[in-house]
């Protein structure tokens, strides 16, 4: 309050307010004055990297503008806000999407163009934000633009990790790690360094008495470091409400800097402990969908949990409000388990400092917090050693005891004497360490618990949380099924799509309400747009083979079918029974004669994605796919009828080449194990067809799209646990035609053999756990199906057209809807419309 300005004056104030450009002359004006100001660049001296540089600057300061009353708004307003705690925002390229959200992309088109340069070689200068590893990452960025767009008060908070997620190189065929260190230059993020918290490690629990004679647990000793925050400006499409990203970025503290080490000479000791404290947030843990327990995670979190929480008990407290309206002011969202100690800080704040009495506290705890599941695989679910975090955040883990023994009372008061019903629903596992369950003490903790599709959402209240069902009964358990931001993902991604869908619709309202696409199944007789239509497919597939051949030097002829696998390298997602299946292609190929070859359909098998460094079975995945494209590719016999090629770095501006260029995409997991997936709905929305599973989303598009427009195949999630027990208790029996797909591979079709034995031993040694044998004739059979339907393309372009048309619940605003109002609580801030829109 002090430092604002005094009321004579504000005029003075106002009358300089920034505006920011409208017009293209206003454009112009801007990127040269950053160019030849802000970068000291001058026309002599302007490459696309400038370009990009000063456009980026010039539409910075448009969010700006509207980001800083935004802010204003929603603190003059009061009202609830939602925080999204999440450790990944997967964001991608920022200047398109402010480009196409504020609604001057042509404006900037047509002003790059004055100036001398082309608005895609400006726009493909910028680096990923990759602050991800796949889809529960951009899951959290495809919110943070549906809050916006929705005019929702909220707030993401995540790490600034220096180091995002890996550039995948293939070097051989093999997968090679190169670090992305993507901070040189980002326009796009504000240090605020007035806001910094101090972050305690370590130290011990004393107990004192305070004035009023209670008993207080006070937190000393151990280390500070700093949390300086970093401020992401994230705008809403075609409204002005402009968000905030805060990530926090960790520094050795100034208090604790070791002045002694650094005046007694020892400087390079003293800058040592610099880069220690640097070091919590230095990089993202590379591992999908798996959990190592590492301290310096546990330290990372902590940091980023507590960092958050100081600040939102700070905006809170400005308001002057009695403690007992937070949660009418404070929705807090948990991705996945990762934030869990925000529960713990919060009890830690109210009760230590803050002095509210315990069951209060946790009354107010449990209201504000929700929690989102993204995992049944136990491999994936977090749990911490005891004496970790002992050391690590002593007070935390005596406050986890407490909260767990009273969880126990009222346990055993509802189921007398069920002694397995406590030792399994206790937030402490009795191993050897012992171990925190940090699902556990997630759903204790908060008022509701989702899963993220239909069929996720059951399984979750059927295995890991069965006995809490019980407990607090169902209904603190539901579902919301996952979705995806139109905007990029269509709007952004698929330009000519877009606009052909617009013409049709008379309007962009599609991309604010996708339910209107169902319209488009009035114009499956449309001959022009469905030969537009066409067009526009055959246009991405190009592009995407341009990209191929530039990338990898295959030549793959954009008129074959594309067969499109991208997403993380896992074996419960399955590249390897796509492998498997192009292995059974190709000597299917090799035994037909020439006059059976003309029949088939050509395809292309594209594959991407990258695998965690020490996932071993997941990196020989890679390899055989490269192997297979290296023999397949070379083959004379084959020429176009197969082309096999591997996608490196797939990210997510890459998976804006790649999603629209799809013909079909593969989403093939072992049924039960994909929670949601999010890149099915992706590739459908921009026209392509799916052959999948009955896993995740996958059913949930089915019901939308109908089933004769997807290829299903594949045992069902019920029957998985029956034929894992058979697998390890009768006896296996391997498909005869994978048999004949390990013959050639043992046989050194694909180079040396012993570089694939563990892969094919895990299938037909050692149980088959992710059931590819079960699944391959399904398999098989279906990708035939495909082959056929595709030789039809008039009935193949109707099953594209129809799909797009049934594909608006999956847009993340429904998504974003369904959280407001069945778990946050939370109401939008509709601005005043400016400018006439
Ligand atoms: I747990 N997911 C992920 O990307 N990383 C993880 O560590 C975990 C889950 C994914 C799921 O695998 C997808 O099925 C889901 O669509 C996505 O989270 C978003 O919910």
């Amino acid at each position: 309050v002090e430092a604002s300005i005094p009321e004579p004056q504000r005029d003075a104030w106002k009358k300089h307010s920034a505006q920011g450009f409208t017009t293209k002359e206003q454009f112009e004006d801007e990127t040269v004055r950053h160019v030849e100001t802000t970068l000291a660049r001058s026309l002599f001296n302007c490459d696309e990297l400038a370009a990009y540089s000063g456009a980026s600057l010039a539409f910075r300061d448009r969010l700006v503008i509207e980001w800083n009353k935004t802010q204003q708004r929603q603190t003059f307003a009061d009202q609830k806000r939602v925080y999204y705690l999440s450790l990944e925002f997967l964001m991608g390229r920022a200047l398109d999407n402010a480009m196409l959200n504020v609604g001057l992309k042509d404006v900037a088109r047509a002003g790059l163009k004055d100036l001398g340069f082309r608005i895609e070689d400006v726009i493909s200068q910028e680096h990923d934000a990759a602050l991800g590893n796949g889809g529960l990452g951009r899951l959290a960025a495809c919110f943070l633009d549906s809050m916006a767009t929705l005019n929702y008060p909220a707030w993401g908070y995540g790490l600034r990790y220096r180091y995002g997620i890996f550039k995948q190189e293939i070097v051989d065929g093999y997968q090679v790690e190169v670090p992305d260190y993507w901070l040189d230059f980002n326009p796009w993020e504000f240090p605020r360094h007035d806001i910094t918290v101090d972050i305690q490690f370590y130290g011990h629990v004393s107990r004192h008495q305070d004035e009023d004679g209670k008993n207080v647990a006070v937190w000393e000793g151990g280390e500070i470091v700093d949390a300086v925050a970093y401020d992401v400006p994230i705008p809403g499409f075609q409204t002005p409400t402009t968000n905030n990203l805060r990530l926090w970025s960790s520094k050795a503290s100034k208090g604790e800097f070791d002045f002694q080490k650094f005046n007694s000479g020892d400087y390079e000791a003293s800058v040592g402990d610099q880069q220690r404290a640097e070091t919590i947030s230095a990089v993202l843990y590379p591992n999908d969908n798996l959990e190592r327990g590492k301290e310096l995670r546990l330290k990372q979190q902590y940091f980023w949990c507590a960092a958050s929480l100081y600040d939102i008990v700070r905006r809170f407290k400005k308001s002057k409000k009695a403690w007992s309206a937070f949660p009418d002011m404070v929705a807090i969202q948990l991705n996945d388990t990762h934030p869990t100690l925000a529960i713990v800080e919060l009890q830690r704040i109210l009760v230590d400092l803050e002095g509210l009495d315990w069951v209060e506290a946790w009354g107010i705890v449990q209201n504000t917090f929700s929690y989102a599941n993204h995992t049944v695989m136990p491999e994936a679910l977090e749990k911490w050693s005891v004496p970790v975090m002992q050391n690590l955040l002593p007070r935390h883990l005596q406050i986890i005891y407490e909260v767990n023994s009273q969880f126990l009372q009222m346990v055993e008061k509802q189921f007398p004497k069920d002694r397995d019903m406590l030792r399994r629903v206790s937030i402490i596992e009795e191993s050897q360490p012992k171990m925190v369950r940090m699902a556990y003490l997630a759903t204790i903790g908060s008022h509701k618990v989702n899963g993220v599709a239909e069929l996720h959402s059951d399984l979750i209240k059927s295995t890991i949380f069965k006995d809490f069902v019980e407990i607090y009964g169902p209904d603190k358990f539901t579902n919301v099924t996952n979705g995806i931001t139109p905007r990029r993902w269509l709007h952004q991604a698929n330009p000519r799509l877009s606009e052909l869908i617009a013409s049709k619709l008379g309007g962009y309202e599609f991309l604010t309400d996708l339910t209107k696409l169902n319209k488009l199944e009035h114009f499956l007789d449309d001959k022009d747009f469905k030969k537009e239509w066409q067009e526009i497919k055959y246009a991405n597939k190009v592009r995407l083979a341009q990209h191929i051949v530039n990338t990898t030097g295959v030549r793959v002829n954009p008129k074959a079918l594309f067969d499109i696998q991208v997403k993380r390298i896992h074996e419960y997602k399955r590249q390897q029974l796509n492998i498997l299946g192009v292995i059974h292609r190709y000597l299917t190929i090799k035994a037909m004669s020439a006059e059976e070859r003309k029949k088939l359909a050509p395809r292309v098998s594209i594959f991407g994605g990258k695998a965690a460094p020490g996932y071993w079975m997941a990196k020989t995945v890679i390899h055989l796919v490269c192997s297979v494209g290296e023999v397949v590719n070379n083959d004379k016999d084959v020429g176009d009828l197969l082309k096999v090629v591997y996608i490196e770095d797939y990210n997510v501006s890459k998976a804006e080449i790649i999603t629209p260029a799809s013909d079909i995409s593969e989403h093939i997991s072992t049924a039960g194990t994909e929670a949601s997936g999010t890149s099915n709905m992706k590739f459908v929305l921009n026209g392509g067809l799916i052959i999948g599973t009955c896993d995740g989303a996958n059913i949930e598009i089915t019901r939308e799209v109908g089933e004769s427009n997807i290829f299903l195949f594949g045992n069902l999630a019920e029957d998985v646990e029956d034929l894992r027990h058979a697998h390890n208790y009768g006896s296996f029996k391997l498909d005869p035609d994978l048999a004949k797909v390990f013959d050639a591979i043992k046989d050194g079709a694909f180079g040396d053999a012993n570089r694939f034995t563990a892969l094919c031993s895990s299938i037909t040694d050692h149980g088959d756990y992710y059931l590819v044998s079960d699944d391959f004739n399904s398999y098989i059979k279906t990708h035939a199906l495909v082959d056929e339907a595709y030789k039809d393309q008039d009935a193949w372009l109707e099953k594209c057209i129809t799909s797009v048309s049934r594909m608006g619940f999956f847009s993340s605003d429904r998504c974003i809807q369904e959280y407001a109002e069945m778990i946050w609580n939370v109401e939008p801030l509709v601005p005043e419309q400016r400018n006439g829109k």
